[in-house]
């Protein structure tokens, strides 16, 4: 019959030891390198002293502390779902220590923890082995016990770890400590050899019977056949340190193939790609995470600011410098932009900067070039952006402040198009632009919006859409006009993307977004409304600067 898997990792690590077949840990030694034990499909993990402390860059002599280990075992549990069994030397001290560490191992998760009869602080079995002292027998069996005591979960794992055979004790001492510690509570014996065959180990497995499951490590003897082991009824084989050891290998080679060539040429299709590290990271999880818990259903959207152009009607304000970088209040207008975006929470933002390209330069932003800016309009500045066309964005100019809630009104509506459009001026302002007209004198350009709704309580409840947009204040239908924001859906960029894509260059170059705006409508696009009254300003007028000073 084939046994459930049981949920706790304690509970899986006892059947590893009290099921039937032979099972097996492999060696790790940070979250990382548990990971991807887990991820080959093994059942269980060994946290290895002599590995951890390797990774450390210490010796295997208890210089790293326990609760250093702690940390670094704390991490292999959280990033992996299968047992660990922690190779807990000598319990780190006496009595006292071991059942102090099996309580805090209990709390990170940990499924057992194996400990060795020798004196603390140890140093690794297979150095000066015979000239170890092992530790006395009833003291490690009181160990044994005060350990078992104290775990909480009566499927906590306690492995005692018999060196007699290493330190060249012999078979008997090693059975007279396997015994003492069995009768002390151990769970498990883990019978260590450091022989190149595995007769010592089979001998003991002979006369030991089925007293306890036999846990072994055959890093030494590594040439017997596996079956041999299943053969004989042991039930847990350690890999005991090949993870680390085969990063040794890998981190050489590579170093010094980069140390000899100054260059990555050689080693990039040899070295894991980005993607691995990020799966084994559990980035996944995190951008699935980040769309059911942050705001907006998803990570924001990024900012595209046209800031290309130079600004010729503020006169003296820019022979040196593009309008957006006019100071208002002592602060450039794109910082003022920049700020905006950024308590709004839109903070990947990209500046396509054109006119005296070097002044434009305040940090916290990504700068694309549009370098025919003098014989090109916004569209053609939008192109330049378009790479970052692949995801939700707002685009807006570089010579329109606006506050915080307009934006947020923006990024909280839903539709792959969405525009902010002011409706206060609807009347009144083009009622004056219109006069101006009538009379002859010179009316500043606006983009009005000629609107399904016009801005009401009405407008609250329905969806308003966008039907045509104008330069003309006298249009029949203007509902209000456009602060130059405009919100992408991730499918709205993309749309927009290939709608550049497909323009014609002579297209491409002159025309300005309220036209790409039309060019959605006739196409059959919902491009929806979010109203505002006030909260922008658009600068076109040295007057409009000394405005800007007191805009709040
Ligand atoms: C370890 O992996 O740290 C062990 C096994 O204790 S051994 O190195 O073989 O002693
Ligand atoms: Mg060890």
């Amino acid at each position: 019959m084939v046994q459930p898997v049981a949920s706790k990792k304690t509970t899986r690590l006892r059947q590893m030891l009290e099921g039937q077949g032979l099972s097996f840990l492999m060696e790790a030694h940070n979250g990382l390198s548990a990971k991807i034990v887990e991820e080959a499909g093994f059942q269980g993990i060994w946290g290895s002293g002599l590995s951890i402390s390797a990774a450390l860059g210490v010796r295997d002599n208890n210089e790293a502390s326990w609760t250093q280990v702690l940390e670094v075992v704390e991490f292999m549990a959280d990033a992996t779902t299968i047992p660990i069994l922690l190779d807990g030397d000598t319990g780190y001290g006496n009595f006292n220590s071991a059942r102090r560490l099996v309580r805090k191992l209990e709390q990170r998760g940990i499924a057992g923890v194996c400990m060795e009869d020798k004196i603390f602080p140890k140093t690794n079995s297979f150095l000066r082995s015979t000239a170890q002292p092992l530790a006395d027998i009833e003291e490690f069996a009181g160990k044994i016990r005060a350990a078992k005591e104290a775990q909480t979960d009566s499927d906590f794992v306690v492995v005692a770890r018999v060196e007699a055979l290493i330190a060249g004790h012999g078979l008997e001492e090693a059975l007279k400590r396997g015994e003492a510690y069995r009768k002390a509570g151990a769970d498990a014996i883990l019978i260590h050899s450091k022989e190149r065959h595995a007769d010592e180990i089979l001998a003991f497995k002979k006369e030991w019977g089925d007293r306890l499951p036999l846990v072994i490590v055959p890093t030494k003897y590594y040439r017997t056949p596996t079956d041999v082991f299943r053969e004989a009824g042991f039930k847990i084989v350690i890999w005991a340190n090949h993870a680390m050891r085969s990063a040794i290998t890998a981190m050489q080679a590579t170093v010094k193939q980069i140390f000899q060539d100054e260059h990555l040429m050689n080693v990039e299709e040899r070295v894991a790609p980005l993607a691995d590290v990020f799966r084994l990271q559990g980035e996944n999880e995190l951008e699935q995470a980040e769309k059911a818990y942050l705001p907006r259903g998803g990570p924001v959207a990024r900012g595209i600011v046209l800031a290309a152009g130079q600004g010729k009607e503020l006169g003296e304000l820019v022979t040196d410098r593009p309008k957006c970088m006019v100071p208002i209040a002592g602060k450039p207008i794109l910082g003022h932009i920049m700020d905006a975006y950024r308590s709004a929470g839109v903070r990947d933002l990209i500046v396509v900067r054109g006119f005296a390209k070097k002044t434009v330069d305040i940090t916290g932003a990504t700068y694309v070039d549009n370098d025919a800016y003098a014989t090109t309009s916004e569209v053609a500045s939008l192109a330049c952006a378009k790479a970052s066309l692949d995801g939700p964005c707002v685009v807006s100019y570089g010579d329109v402040l606006f506050k915080k809630y307009v934006l947020d009104e923006l990024l909280d509506a839903e539709g792959d198009f969405v525009v902010a459009v002011d409706s206060l001026p609807a009347d009144e302002a083009s009622a004056n632009a219109a006069a101006a007209l009538a009379k002859n004198e010179p009316v500043r350009r606006s983009d009005w919006a000629i609107c399904s709704e016009p801005h009401s309580r009405k407008a609250l409840f329905n969806q308003v859409v966008l039907k045509d947009m104008t330069t003309d204040p006298t249009a029949a239908g203007i509902t209000g006009e456009w602060t130059g924001l405009l919100k992408l859906s991730t499918q709205g960029a993309k749309f927009v993307r290939e709608i550049l894509d497909g323009m014609p260059a002579s297209e491409l170059e002159t025309i300005k977004v309220p036209d790409l705006l039309r060019r959605l409508v006739r196409d059959g696009m919902t491009v929806r409304v979010v109203y505002s009254r006030g909260g922008w300003l658009d600068i076109d007028t040295i007057g409009d600067v000394v405005t800007g000073s007191t805009f709040k």
